[in-house]
C-alpha cells in the first residue's frame, strides 16, 4: 500500500536532503481480497487527524499526504522556490502534477483494458504541456531545483517505463530526467540497496504492479 508513485518523490527528497529516515512498509495480502488489515490496525491507532499512506512521524508530529509531506522536508532546506515567480511555478506544478497523477492512478487500478488507447493517445499533448511548462529552464521552478522536480521525476519515469516511447521526441523532458538521475545523492541512491524501483502500484492494480 505504501506504493512508490506516491512515496516515492518523498524517498528522493529524503535521500537528497540527507534526511535520516526509517521506512515501514506495509503489505497486502494476495487476490482476490488482498487483505488489509495489517495497515488498516495501525490506521486507528495513529492518532493522525486523516490518517493516509503515506505518513511521516518526526517526533511527535504527524503528517500525512504525500504534498503536505514534501512540503514539510523541503521548508527546511528551502526547496520550495524563492522568487515570488518561483513560488507560484512551484504550486501550479504541485497540483498539476497531482491531476496528471490521479488520472494515471485511475487509469492503472480501475479502468486500464478500456480505457489505455485513449490514455496513449492524449499523453503526447499533457507531456507536450508539461514540456512547455519547462521550457528551457533547468528546473521546474526556474534555476533553482524545487520539491515539484522530485514529483515530475517520478511521474516522467513512470511514463517512460508505460509507454517507453512517449518521451523520446521531448528532449527537455528526457534532458531533465538525465539531470536528475545525475544528481550525486540520487545517484547513489539508485545505486543502493534502499531504491526501489518497482512495483510501481499495488497488488490490485493492473499495471506496475509486479516486482521487475
Ligand atoms: N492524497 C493522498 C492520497 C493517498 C493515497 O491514495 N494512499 C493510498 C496508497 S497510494 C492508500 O492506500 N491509502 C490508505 C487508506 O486510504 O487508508 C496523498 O497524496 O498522500
Amino acid at each position: 500500500m505504501f506504493v512508490p508513485l506516491v512515496a516515492q518523490p518523498i524517498r528522493l527528497l529524503m535521500e537528497y536532503t540527507g534526511t535520516s529516515y526509517e521506512e515501514k512498509l506495509y503489505s497486502c495480502g494476495e487476490a482476490p481480497n488482498y487483505d488489509k488489515s495489517t495497515w488498516i490496525n495501525d490506521k486507528a491507532k495513529l492518532e493522525m487527524d486523516f490518517p493516509n499512506l503515506p505518513y511521516l512521524e518526526d517526533g511527535d508530529r504527524k503528517i500525512s499526504q504525500s504534498n503536505a509531506i514534501m512540503r514539510y522536508i523541503a521548508r527546511k532546506h528551502n526547496l520550495c522556490g524563492e522568487t515570488e515567480d518561483e513560488k507560484v511555478r512551484v504550486d501550479i506544478l504541485e497540483n498539476q502534477a497531482m491531476d496528471f497523477r490521479n488520472g494515471f492512478v485511475i487509469l492503472c487500478y480501475m479502468d486500464y483494458d478500456s480505457k489505455k488507447d485513449a490514455y496513449i493517445e492524449k499523453l503526447p499533448n499533457v507531456l507536450g504541456q508539461f514540456s512547455k511548462f519547462l521550457g528551457n529552464r533547468k528546473w521546474f521552478a526556474g534555476e533553482k531545483i524545487t520539491f515539484v522536480d522530485f514529483i515530475m521525476y517520478e511521474l516522467l519515469d513512470q511514463h517512460r517505463m508505460f509507454h517507453p516511447s512517449s518521451l523520446n521526441n521531448i528532449k527537455n523532458l528526457t534532458d531533465f530526467l538525465e539531470r536528475f538521475e545525475a544528481l550525486d545523492k540520487i545517484k547513489a541512491y539508485m545505486k543502493s540497496d534502499r531504491f526501489i524501483k518497482t512495483p510501481v502500484n499495488n497488488k490490485m492494480a493492473k499495471w506496475g504492479n509486479k516486482k521487475e
